[in-house]
Protein backbone atom coordinates (compact mmCIF):
# COMPACT_ATOMS: atom_id res chain seq x y z
CA UNK A 1 0.00 0.00 0.00
CA UNK A 2 1.61 3.75 -1.10
CA UNK A 3 1.32 6.46 1.00
CA UNK A 4 -1.13 8.01 2.59
CA UNK A 5 -2.87 10.99 -0.22
CA UNK A 6 -5.41 13.25 0.84
CA UNK A 7 -6.39 16.69 -0.29
CA UNK A 8 -9.41 17.62 0.64
CA UNK A 9 -9.58 20.29 3.28
CA UNK A 10 -8.22 24.08 3.25
CA UNK A 11 -5.48 22.91 5.64
CA UNK A 12 -4.01 19.77 3.38
CA UNK A 13 -0.10 20.27 4.01
CA UNK A 14 2.06 22.54 1.89
CA UNK A 15 -1.26 23.53 0.36
CA UNK A 16 -0.56 20.58 -1.44
CA UNK A 17 -2.01 17.28 -0.08
CA UNK A 18 -1.48 15.37 3.37
CA UNK A 19 1.00 12.71 2.28
CA UNK A 20 3.09 11.80 5.45
CA UNK A 21 1.85 9.38 8.33
CA UNK A 22 -0.37 11.71 9.65
CA UNK A 23 -2.56 14.27 7.90
CA UNK A 24 -2.67 17.94 9.47
CA UNK A 25 -5.84 16.99 11.10
CA UNK A 26 -4.47 14.62 12.58
CA UNK A 27 -5.76 11.90 10.52
CA UNK A 28 -3.66 8.39 10.72
CA UNK A 29 -2.36 6.96 7.31
CA UNK A 30 -4.09 3.91 7.95
CA UNK A 31 -7.63 5.59 8.09
CA UNK A 32 -7.00 7.97 5.33
CA UNK A 33 -6.46 4.45 3.30
CA UNK A 34 -9.25 2.83 5.06
CA UNK A 35 -11.56 5.86 3.88
CA UNK A 36 -10.06 5.61 0.51
CA UNK A 37 -11.19 2.01 0.61
CA UNK A 38 -14.67 2.78 1.79
CA UNK A 39 -15.17 5.34 -0.83
CA UNK A 40 -14.44 2.84 -3.15
CA UNK A 41 -16.95 0.18 -1.91
CA UNK A 42 -19.18 3.14 -1.81
CA UNK A 43 -18.51 3.88 -5.78
CA UNK A 44 -19.58 0.07 -6.49
CA UNK A 45 -22.57 0.36 -4.40
CA UNK A 46 -23.60 3.35 -6.09
CA UNK A 47 -22.65 1.90 -9.57
CA UNK A 48 -24.98 -1.65 -8.84
CA UNK A 49 -27.41 0.79 -7.56
CA UNK A 50 -27.62 2.91 -10.63
CA UNK A 51 -30.58 1.66 -12.54
CA UNK A 52 -32.00 -0.44 -9.89
CA UNK A 53 -34.26 2.06 -8.51
CA UNK A 54 -33.63 3.51 -4.75
CA UNK A 55 -33.45 1.56 -1.86
CA UNK A 56 -33.94 3.15 1.29
CA UNK A 57 -31.29 0.65 3.33
CA UNK A 58 -28.53 1.30 0.44
CA UNK A 59 -29.19 5.24 0.46
CA UNK A 60 -28.84 5.72 4.27
CA UNK A 61 -25.75 3.55 3.84
CA UNK A 62 -24.66 6.07 0.93
CA UNK A 63 -25.10 8.65 3.18
CA UNK A 64 -23.56 7.57 6.36
CA UNK A 65 -20.25 6.65 4.22
CA UNK A 66 -19.61 10.06 2.29
CA UNK A 67 -20.42 11.91 5.59
CA UNK A 68 -17.90 9.77 7.54
CA UNK A 69 -15.39 10.65 4.80
CA UNK A 70 -15.94 14.22 5.62
CA UNK A 71 -13.01 16.02 7.37
CA UNK A 72 -12.66 15.92 11.18
CA UNK A 73 -15.76 13.12 11.46
CA UNK A 74 -14.24 10.19 12.07
CA UNK A 75 -10.71 9.05 13.10
CA UNK A 76 -11.38 5.55 14.01
CA UNK A 77 -10.23 2.43 11.79
CA UNK A 78 -12.76 -0.06 13.87
CA UNK A 79 -15.61 2.14 12.93
CA UNK A 80 -14.82 2.62 9.39
CA UNK A 81 -14.20 -0.99 8.60
CA UNK A 82 -17.49 -2.06 10.08
CA UNK A 83 -18.99 0.58 7.57
CA UNK A 84 -16.87 -1.25 4.82
CA UNK A 85 -18.37 -4.74 5.95
CA UNK A 86 -21.75 -3.20 6.50
CA UNK A 87 -21.55 -2.11 2.68
CA UNK A 88 -20.46 -5.33 1.14
CA UNK A 89 -23.27 -7.04 3.00
CA UNK A 90 -25.61 -4.93 1.37
CA UNK A 91 -24.14 -5.48 -1.92
CA UNK A 92 -24.36 -8.80 -1.30
CA UNK A 93 -27.68 -8.65 -0.23
CA UNK A 94 -29.01 -6.94 -3.26
CA UNK A 95 -26.67 -7.65 -5.90
CA UNK A 96 -25.77 -11.52 -5.18
CA UNK A 97 -23.84 -11.43 -8.39
CA UNK A 98 -21.03 -8.76 -7.44
CA UNK A 99 -20.70 -9.86 -4.04
CA UNK A 100 -17.12 -10.43 -4.12
CA UNK A 101 -16.22 -7.71 -6.19
CA UNK A 102 -13.46 -6.08 -4.92
CA UNK A 103 -14.23 -1.97 -4.37
CA UNK A 104 -13.03 0.49 -6.86
CA UNK A 105 -9.36 1.85 -6.59
CA UNK A 106 -9.55 5.25 -5.64
CA UNK A 107 -5.76 5.61 -6.32
CA UNK A 108 -6.77 5.72 -9.87
CA UNK A 109 -8.71 8.89 -9.30
CA UNK A 110 -5.33 10.37 -7.50
CA UNK A 111 -3.13 9.21 -10.44
CA UNK A 112 -5.63 10.55 -12.70
CA UNK A 113 -3.93 13.22 -15.18
CA UNK A 114 -4.37 16.57 -13.26
CA UNK A 115 -7.68 18.18 -14.62
CA UNK A 116 -9.38 14.68 -14.82
CA UNK A 117 -8.24 14.21 -11.09
CA UNK A 118 -9.63 18.25 -10.28
CA UNK A 119 -13.05 17.75 -11.39
CA UNK A 120 -13.30 14.26 -9.83
CA UNK A 121 -12.30 15.51 -7.08
CA UNK A 122 -15.23 18.50 -6.88
CA UNK A 123 -17.66 15.93 -7.23
CA UNK A 124 -15.97 13.96 -4.88
CA UNK A 125 -15.68 15.91 -2.25
CA UNK A 126 -19.27 17.48 -3.72
CA UNK A 127 -21.41 14.30 -2.66
CA UNK A 128 -19.47 14.55 0.43
CA UNK A 129 -21.21 17.13 1.51
CA UNK A 130 -24.78 16.35 0.16
CA UNK A 131 -23.95 12.89 2.11
CA UNK A 132 -24.18 14.60 5.25
CA UNK A 133 -26.67 17.13 4.54
CA UNK A 134 -29.37 14.16 3.20
CA UNK A 135 -27.88 11.91 6.31
CA UNK A 136 -28.85 15.02 8.54
CA UNK A 137 -32.81 15.23 6.72
CA UNK A 138 -32.90 11.68 6.70
CA UNK A 139 -32.60 10.54 10.32
CA UNK A 140 -35.81 12.93 10.73
CA UNK A 141 -37.48 11.26 8.27
CA UNK A 142 -36.98 13.25 5.20
CA UNK A 143 -35.26 11.59 1.71
CA UNK A 144 -35.78 12.51 -1.78
CA UNK A 145 -35.07 9.89 -4.34
CA UNK A 146 -34.02 12.23 -6.68
CA UNK A 147 -30.59 12.77 -4.47
CA UNK A 148 -29.63 9.49 -3.75
CA UNK A 149 -30.46 8.66 -7.69
CA UNK A 150 -27.55 11.53 -8.64
CA UNK A 151 -25.68 9.94 -5.36
CA UNK A 152 -25.50 6.71 -7.56
CA UNK A 153 -24.48 8.82 -11.02
CA UNK A 154 -21.78 10.63 -9.78
CA UNK A 155 -20.26 8.01 -8.04
CA UNK A 156 -20.39 5.82 -11.30
CA UNK A 157 -18.59 9.00 -13.04
CA UNK A 158 -15.83 8.43 -10.35
CA UNK A 159 -15.02 5.29 -11.54
CA UNK A 160 -15.69 5.95 -15.47
CA UNK A 161 -12.34 6.37 -17.53
CA UNK A 162 -14.04 6.63 -20.62
CA UNK A 163 -16.02 10.54 -19.15
CA UNK A 164 -14.77 13.48 -21.40
CA UNK A 165 -13.70 16.65 -19.64
CA UNK A 166 -17.34 17.91 -20.86
CA UNK A 167 -18.98 15.13 -19.57
CA UNK A 168 -17.24 15.84 -15.67
CA UNK A 169 -18.36 19.07 -15.90
CA UNK A 170 -21.56 18.28 -16.45
CA UNK A 171 -21.86 15.89 -13.53
CA UNK A 172 -19.88 18.71 -11.20
CA UNK A 173 -22.63 20.78 -12.37
CA UNK A 174 -25.40 18.67 -11.59
CA UNK A 175 -23.67 18.18 -8.03
CA UNK A 176 -24.18 22.24 -7.50
CA UNK A 177 -27.80 21.40 -7.97
CA UNK A 178 -28.32 18.22 -6.18
CA UNK A 179 -26.85 20.20 -3.21
CA UNK A 180 -29.02 22.82 -3.39
CA UNK A 181 -31.77 20.51 -3.10
CA UNK A 182 -30.07 18.77 -0.51
CA UNK A 183 -29.95 21.97 1.55
CA UNK A 184 -33.74 22.44 0.59
CA UNK A 185 -35.03 19.36 1.90
CA UNK A 186 -32.88 19.17 5.51
CA UNK A 187 -34.33 23.05 5.57
CA UNK A 188 -37.61 21.40 5.29
CA UNK A 189 -36.71 19.10 7.86
CA UNK A 190 -36.01 21.37 10.55
CA UNK A 191 -38.34 23.88 10.26
CA UNK A 192 -41.59 21.49 9.85
CA UNK A 193 -40.08 18.95 12.66
CA UNK A 194 -38.91 22.31 15.02
CA UNK A 195 -41.01 25.32 13.59
CA UNK A 196 -39.21 27.83 11.66
CA UNK A 197 -36.11 29.88 13.60
CA UNK A 198 -36.80 33.52 15.38
CA UNK A 199 -33.92 35.66 15.94
CA UNK A 200 -32.66 35.27 19.83
CA UNK A 201 -29.81 36.32 21.57
CA UNK A 202 -28.19 33.39 23.28
CA UNK A 203 -25.76 33.97 26.36
CA UNK A 204 -22.36 32.60 25.96
CA UNK A 205 -22.09 32.41 30.38
CA UNK A 206 -21.73 28.44 31.18
CA UNK A 207 -23.71 28.96 34.67
CA UNK A 208 -22.42 26.69 37.63
CA UNK A 209 -24.22 23.46 38.12
CA UNK A 210 -23.97 20.01 35.77
CA UNK A 211 -23.87 20.54 32.07
CA UNK A 212 -23.50 18.47 28.55
CA UNK A 213 -21.87 20.52 25.60
CA UNK A 214 -23.04 19.96 22.11
CA UNK A 215 -21.31 20.21 18.63
CA UNK A 216 -22.28 19.46 15.42
CA UNK A 217 -24.74 20.11 13.19
CA UNK A 218 -27.38 17.71 13.93
CA UNK A 219 -31.04 19.05 15.38
CA UNK A 220 -32.48 15.49 15.54
CA UNK A 221 -29.74 14.35 17.84
CA UNK A 222 -30.09 17.60 20.13
CA UNK A 223 -33.82 17.49 20.13
CA UNK A 224 -33.24 13.83 21.71
CA UNK A 225 -30.98 14.89 24.47
CA UNK A 226 -33.01 17.83 25.39
CA UNK A 227 -36.19 15.65 25.68
CA UNK A 228 -33.60 12.96 27.63
CA UNK A 229 -32.09 15.39 30.09
CA UNK A 230 -35.50 17.47 30.65
CA UNK A 231 -35.74 17.72 34.85
CA UNK A 232 -32.29 15.76 35.44
CA UNK A 233 -30.82 19.51 36.54
CA UNK A 234 -28.18 19.04 33.97
CA UNK A 235 -28.10 22.25 31.59
CA UNK A 236 -27.19 22.06 27.77
CA UNK A 237 -25.09 24.06 25.98
CA UNK A 238 -24.61 24.20 22.11
CA UNK A 239 -20.28 24.29 20.16
CA UNK A 240 -19.50 25.49 17.23
CA UNK A 241 -22.64 24.71 14.28
CA UNK A 242 -25.08 24.19 16.91
CA UNK A 243 -25.49 27.75 17.71
CA UNK A 244 -28.42 28.29 15.60
CA UNK A 245 -30.55 25.35 16.91
CA UNK A 246 -31.38 28.01 19.67
CA UNK A 247 -33.59 30.14 17.28
CA UNK A 248 -35.78 26.67 16.89
CA UNK A 249 -39.04 27.09 18.55
CA UNK A 250 -39.08 23.28 19.31
CA UNK A 251 -36.19 23.66 21.20
CA UNK A 252 -35.63 26.64 22.48
CA UNK A 253 -39.19 25.72 24.83
CA UNK A 254 -36.99 23.64 26.60
CA UNK A 255 -35.60 25.95 29.53
CA UNK A 256 -32.46 23.82 30.03
CA UNK A 257 -31.16 24.84 27.05
CA UNK A 258 -28.83 27.37 28.36
CA UNK A 259 -26.82 28.65 25.69
CA UNK A 260 -23.71 28.35 23.55
CA UNK A 261 -20.07 27.15 25.26
CA UNK A 262 -17.00 28.81 24.09
CA UNK A 263 -15.59 29.79 20.74
CA UNK A 264 -14.68 27.97 17.24
CA UNK A 265 -14.22 24.36 16.70
CA UNK A 266 -10.45 24.28 16.47
CA UNK A 267 -10.31 25.96 19.53
CA UNK A 268 -11.52 23.20 20.97
CA UNK A 269 -8.84 21.36 22.69
CA UNK A 270 -7.81 24.46 24.71
CA UNK A 271 -11.48 25.01 25.76
CA UNK A 272 -12.38 21.68 26.63
CA UNK A 273 -9.00 21.57 28.51
CA UNK A 274 -10.06 19.81 32.18
CA UNK A 275 -14.21 20.64 31.56
CA UNK A 276 -16.31 19.48 34.55
CA UNK A 277 -19.15 18.59 31.81
CA UNK A 278 -19.59 15.66 28.91
CA UNK A 279 -19.44 16.61 25.80
CA UNK A 280 -21.10 15.39 22.42
CA UNK A 281 -20.25 15.09 18.83
CA UNK A 282 -23.08 14.82 16.32
CA UNK A 283 -20.82 15.75 13.05
CA UNK A 284 -18.08 17.71 12.25
CA UNK A 285 -15.25 19.45 13.50
CA UNK A 286 -14.05 16.99 15.68
CA UNK A 287 -10.51 17.49 17.10
CA UNK A 288 -7.99 15.04 18.11
CA UNK A 289 -9.10 14.24 21.91
CA UNK A 290 -6.95 15.33 24.22
CA UNK A 291 -5.97 13.28 27.46
CA UNK A 292 -7.42 16.02 29.58
CA UNK A 293 -11.04 15.48 28.74
CA UNK A 294 -10.94 12.30 26.42
CA UNK A 295 -13.44 10.36 28.94
CA UNK A 296 -15.91 13.08 29.14
CA UNK A 297 -16.12 12.79 25.06
CA UNK A 298 -19.26 10.69 23.44
CA UNK A 299 -19.75 10.45 19.68
CA UNK A 300 -22.89 10.03 17.50
CA UNK A 301 -24.13 9.25 13.84
CA UNK A 302 -20.67 9.01 11.42
CA UNK A 303 -18.56 10.75 14.22
CA UNK A 304 -15.72 7.99 15.74
CA UNK A 305 -12.57 8.42 18.06
CA UNK A 306 -10.71 5.28 19.07
CA UNK A 307 -11.46 5.10 22.65
CA UNK A 308 -14.37 7.45 22.84
CA UNK A 309 -17.60 6.11 23.70
CA UNK A 310 -20.68 5.94 21.13
CA UNK A 311 -24.31 6.64 21.35
CA UNK A 312 -26.25 4.33 18.39
CA UNK A 313 -29.12 3.78 18.06
CA UNK A 314 -31.91 4.02 19.78
CA UNK A 315 -30.58 7.03 20.75
CA UNK A 316 -29.92 6.28 24.83
CA UNK A 317 -28.55 9.55 26.37
CA UNK A 318 -28.29 8.53 29.97
CA UNK A 319 -24.49 7.71 30.46
CA UNK A 320 -24.11 10.77 29.22
CA UNK A 321 -26.07 12.63 31.70
CA UNK A 322 -25.35 10.15 34.52
CA UNK A 323 -21.04 11.46 34.11
CA UNK A 324 -22.32 15.19 34.15
CA UNK A 325 -24.17 14.50 37.16
CA UNK A 326 -21.24 12.89 38.42
CA UNK A 327 -18.92 15.55 37.58
CA UNK A 328 -20.95 18.47 38.83
CA UNK A 329 -20.08 21.49 36.33
CA UNK A 330 -18.47 24.52 37.03
CA UNK A 331 -18.88 26.18 40.73
CA UNK A 332 -19.30 29.39 39.37
CA UNK A 333 -20.95 31.01 36.25
CA UNK A 334 -18.10 31.18 33.71
CA UNK A 335 -17.57 33.28 30.42
CA UNK A 336 -15.11 32.04 28.00
CA UNK A 337 -11.72 33.96 28.20
CA UNK A 338 -11.85 37.29 25.74
CA UNK A 339 -15.57 37.56 25.78
CA UNK A 340 -17.31 40.05 28.22
CA UNK A 341 -19.14 38.87 31.15
CA UNK A 342 -22.77 38.95 30.19
CA UNK A 343 -22.04 38.49 26.80
CA UNK A 344 -24.89 37.35 24.05
CA UNK A 345 -25.16 36.22 20.31
CA UNK A 346 -28.04 37.00 18.31
CA UNK A 347 -28.79 34.05 15.78
CA UNK A 348 -31.77 33.13 14.27
CA UNK A 349 -32.69 35.13 10.62
CA UNK A 350 -33.21 32.28 8.78
CA UNK A 351 -35.13 32.03 5.48
CA UNK A 352 -38.95 32.81 7.19
CA UNK A 353 -37.14 35.57 9.55
CA UNK A 354 -35.39 37.18 6.53
CA UNK A 355 -38.33 36.67 4.62
CA UNK A 356 -40.45 39.12 6.98
CA UNK A 357 -37.76 41.49 6.88
CA UNK A 358 -37.55 41.34 3.35
CA UNK A 359 -40.02 44.59 3.00
CA UNK A 360 -38.07 46.16 5.45
CA UNK A 361 -34.66 45.23 3.55
CA UNK A 362 -35.99 46.14 0.33
CA UNK A 363 -37.29 50.31 1.47
CA UNK A 364 -33.80 50.42 2.74
CA UNK A 365 -31.74 49.66 -0.53
CA UNK A 366 -33.65 51.68 -2.18
CA UNK A 367 -33.85 54.72 0.00
CA UNK A 368 -29.69 53.88 -0.23
CA UNK A 369 -30.02 53.93 3.80
CA UNK A 370 -28.85 49.93 3.17
CA UNK A 371 -25.98 50.79 0.08
CA UNK A 372 -24.54 47.08 0.05
CA UNK A 373 -24.87 43.71 1.26
CA UNK A 374 -22.35 41.00 2.23
CA UNK A 375 -22.60 37.55 2.73
CA UNK A 376 -19.20 36.90 4.94
CA UNK A 377 -19.27 33.08 5.87
CA UNK A 378 -18.92 29.77 5.79
CA UNK A 379 -16.12 27.64 7.52
CA UNK A 380 -13.31 28.60 10.24
CA UNK A 381 -10.56 27.08 10.87
CA UNK A 382 -7.21 27.44 12.35
CA UNK A 383 -4.88 29.35 10.29
CA UNK A 384 -3.20 32.68 10.37
CA UNK A 385 -4.81 34.04 7.14
CA UNK A 386 -8.56 33.62 9.04
CA UNK A 387 -8.04 37.02 10.41
CA UNK A 388 -9.42 38.67 7.05
CA UNK A 389 -12.67 37.97 8.00
CA UNK A 390 -12.49 39.71 11.03
CA UNK A 391 -10.83 42.56 9.66
CA UNK A 392 -13.04 42.56 6.85
CA UNK A 393 -16.20 42.73 8.59
CA UNK A 394 -14.94 45.60 11.03
CA UNK A 395 -14.09 47.51 7.75
CA UNK A 396 -17.14 47.36 6.35
CA UNK A 397 -18.82 50.77 6.12
CA UNK A 398 -21.73 51.77 8.68
CA UNK A 399 -24.10 51.56 5.86
CA UNK A 400 -23.85 47.73 4.54
CA UNK A 401 -25.75 44.85 6.47
CA UNK A 402 -23.61 41.94 6.81
CA UNK A 403 -25.15 38.19 6.20
CA UNK A 404 -23.22 35.29 8.26
CA UNK A 405 -23.56 31.45 8.30
CA UNK A 406 -21.60 28.38 9.04
CA UNK A 407 -18.96 28.52 11.99
CA UNK A 408 -17.43 31.26 9.80
CA UNK A 409 -19.26 33.48 12.15
CA UNK A 410 -16.93 32.81 15.00
CA UNK A 411 -14.11 34.98 13.35
CA UNK A 412 -16.40 38.04 14.12
CA UNK A 413 -20.07 37.49 16.04
CA UNK A 414 -18.47 38.98 19.26
CA UNK A 415 -18.61 42.19 17.37
CA UNK A 416 -20.87 45.16 18.27
CA UNK A 417 -21.84 46.53 14.92
CA UNK A 418 -24.56 47.83 15.50
CA UNK A 419 -28.10 48.52 13.36
CA UNK A 420 -29.18 49.60 9.88
CA UNK A 421 -32.34 50.33 9.00
CA UNK A 422 -34.20 49.11 11.51
CA UNK A 423 -31.91 45.92 11.18
CA UNK A 424 -29.22 44.41 13.21
CA UNK A 425 -26.53 44.74 10.65
CA UNK A 426 -24.96 41.71 11.37
CA UNK A 427 -27.70 39.26 10.36
CA UNK A 428 -26.50 35.36 11.52
CA UNK A 429 -28.62 33.09 8.94
CA UNK A 430 -27.41 29.81 10.44
CA UNK A 431 -25.33 27.11 9.78
CA UNK A 432 -23.66 26.42 6.16
CA UNK A 433 -26.84 24.67 5.11
CA UNK A 434 -28.21 27.59 5.43
CA UNK A 435 -27.09 28.99 2.31
CA UNK A 436 -29.73 27.65 1.57
CA UNK A 437 -31.52 30.81 3.06
CA UNK A 438 -28.66 33.16 1.60
CA UNK A 439 -29.86 31.91 -1.75
CA UNK A 440 -33.65 31.90 -1.07
CA UNK A 441 -33.64 35.72 0.09
CA UNK A 442 -31.00 36.64 -2.95
CA UNK A 443 -33.27 35.62 -5.44
CA UNK A 444 -35.92 37.06 -3.85
CA UNK A 445 -34.10 40.22 -3.92
CA UNK A 446 -33.31 40.33 -7.11
CA UNK A 447 -36.57 39.69 -7.94
CA UNK A 448 -38.05 42.55 -6.25
CA UNK A 449 -35.53 44.99 -7.98
CA UNK A 450 -36.11 43.49 -11.55
CA UNK A 451 -32.61 42.39 -12.37
CA UNK A 452 -30.05 39.11 -11.89
CA UNK A 453 -28.73 38.44 -8.16
CA UNK A 454 -25.29 39.04 -10.03
CA UNK A 455 -26.69 42.69 -10.42
CA UNK A 456 -27.46 43.10 -6.79
CA UNK A 457 -25.63 45.25 -4.34
CA UNK A 458 -24.49 41.75 -3.10
CA UNK A 459 -21.11 40.45 -2.19
CA UNK A 460 -19.91 37.17 -1.20
CA UNK A 461 -16.84 36.65 0.39
CA UNK A 462 -16.69 33.11 1.56
CA UNK A 463 -14.16 31.00 3.59
CA UNK A 464 -13.95 27.56 3.40
CA UNK A 465 -12.28 24.26 5.36
CA UNK A 466 -14.32 20.98 4.76
CA UNK A 467 -16.39 19.63 1.91
CA UNK A 468 -20.12 21.01 2.47
CA UNK A 469 -18.38 24.50 1.57
CA UNK A 470 -17.34 22.80 -1.38
CA UNK A 471 -20.72 21.63 -2.00
CA UNK A 472 -22.24 24.92 -1.23
CA UNK A 473 -19.55 27.08 -3.56
CA UNK A 474 -21.25 24.49 -6.59
CA UNK A 475 -24.74 24.96 -5.82
CA UNK A 476 -23.54 29.11 -5.56
CA UNK A 477 -21.99 28.17 -9.03
CA UNK A 478 -24.87 25.90 -10.69
CA UNK A 479 -27.07 28.95 -9.72
CA UNK A 480 -24.59 31.40 -12.08
CA UNK A 481 -23.42 33.34 -8.96
CA UNK A 482 -20.48 35.51 -9.78
CA UNK A 483 -17.30 37.19 -8.32
CA UNK A 484 -17.41 35.20 -5.16
CA UNK A 485 -14.23 35.62 -3.74
CA UNK A 486 -13.08 33.14 -1.33
CA UNK A 487 -10.20 31.91 0.83
CA UNK A 488 -8.09 31.59 2.84
CA UNK A 489 -6.94 29.30 -0.20
CA UNK A 490 -7.98 28.41 -2.98
CA UNK A 491 -8.35 24.44 -3.17
CA UNK A 492 -5.59 22.23 -4.15
CA UNK A 493 -7.35 19.99 -5.85
CA UNK A 494 -8.77 22.78 -7.88
CA UNK A 495 -5.73 22.41 -11.16
CA UNK A 496 -4.55 25.33 -13.18
CA UNK A 497 -6.47 24.82 -16.00
CA UNK A 498 -10.23 24.23 -13.89
CA UNK A 499 -9.38 27.08 -12.04
CA UNK A 500 -9.05 29.32 -14.88
CA UNK A 501 -12.34 28.19 -16.41
CA UNK A 502 -13.76 29.15 -12.78
CA UNK A 503 -12.21 32.01 -13.12
CA UNK A 504 -13.42 33.31 -16.83
CA UNK A 505 -16.91 31.29 -16.43
CA UNK A 506 -17.34 32.68 -12.96
CA UNK A 507 -15.33 35.34 -11.86
CA UNK A 508 -14.03 33.21 -8.59
CA UNK A 509 -11.22 35.01 -7.30
CA UNK A 510 -8.95 34.32 -4.03
CA UNK A 511 -9.23 37.18 -1.51
CA UNK A 512 -6.63 39.55 -1.38
CA UNK A 513 -6.53 42.30 1.62
CA UNK A 514 -9.69 43.49 3.22
CA UNK A 515 -8.93 47.06 2.49
CA UNK A 516 -8.49 45.88 -1.52
CA UNK A 517 -11.56 44.18 -1.71
CA UNK A 518 -13.78 46.08 0.02
CA UNK A 519 -12.91 49.20 -2.48
CA UNK A 520 -13.35 46.52 -5.50
CA UNK A 521 -16.75 45.13 -4.13
CA UNK A 522 -18.12 48.93 -3.46
CA UNK A 523 -16.72 50.25 -6.43
CA UNK A 524 -20.22 49.30 -8.18
CA UNK A 525 -22.14 50.74 -5.00
CA UNK A 526 -21.42 54.27 -4.88
CA UNK A 527 -18.93 56.32 -3.10
CA UNK A 528 -17.41 54.85 0.21
CA UNK A 529 -18.97 56.14 3.33
FE1 LIG B 1 -5.03 16.58 5.30
FE2 LIG B 1 -7.38 17.82 5.33
FE3 LIG B 1 -7.20 15.33 4.48
FE4 LIG B 1 -6.93 15.92 7.08
S1 LIG B 1 -8.80 16.15 5.82
S2 LIG B 1 -5.65 14.52 5.90
S3 LIG B 1 -5.83 17.87 6.93
S4 LIG B 1 -6.29 17.15 3.52
FE1 LIG C 1 -17.61 24.42 10.33
FE2 LIG C 1 -16.21 22.26 10.73
FE3 LIG C 1 -17.31 23.88 7.82
FE4 LIG C 1 -21.11 23.65 8.82
S1 LIG C 1 -17.98 22.83 11.75
S2 LIG C 1 -19.14 24.71 8.68
S3 LIG C 1 -15.75 23.75 9.30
Amino acid sequence: MGKMFCFQCEQTAGGKGCVSSVGVCGKQEGTAHLQDRLTGELIRLGQLALGQGPSADSDRLLMEGLFSTLSNVTFDDAFIETLILRIRQERSRRFAQAAQEEGFDLSRIWQAPEDIRSLKSLILFGIRGIGAYSYHAQVLGYRDEAISAFLYKALDALAREDYPMEALWSVVRETGEINLKAMALLDKANTECFGNPQPRSVSRTVEKGPFIVISGHDLKDLSLLLKQSAGTGVHIYTHGEMLPAHAYPGLNRYPHLKGNFGTAWQNQQQEFEGIPGVLLFTSNCLMPVKDSYRDRVFTTAAVAYPGMRRIDEPKDFAPLIALALKLKGYTEDRVPSGLRAGAQVLTGFAREALFSAADTLIAAIKAGTIRHLFLVGGCDGAKPGRSYYRDFVKQTPKDTLILTLGCGKYRFNDLDLGEIGGLPRLLDLGQCNDAYAAIEISLALAQAFGCSVNALPLSLVLSWYEQKAVSILLSLLSLGVHNILLGPSLPAFVSPRILTHLVEQYGLSPISSPAADLAKLLKTSGPQA
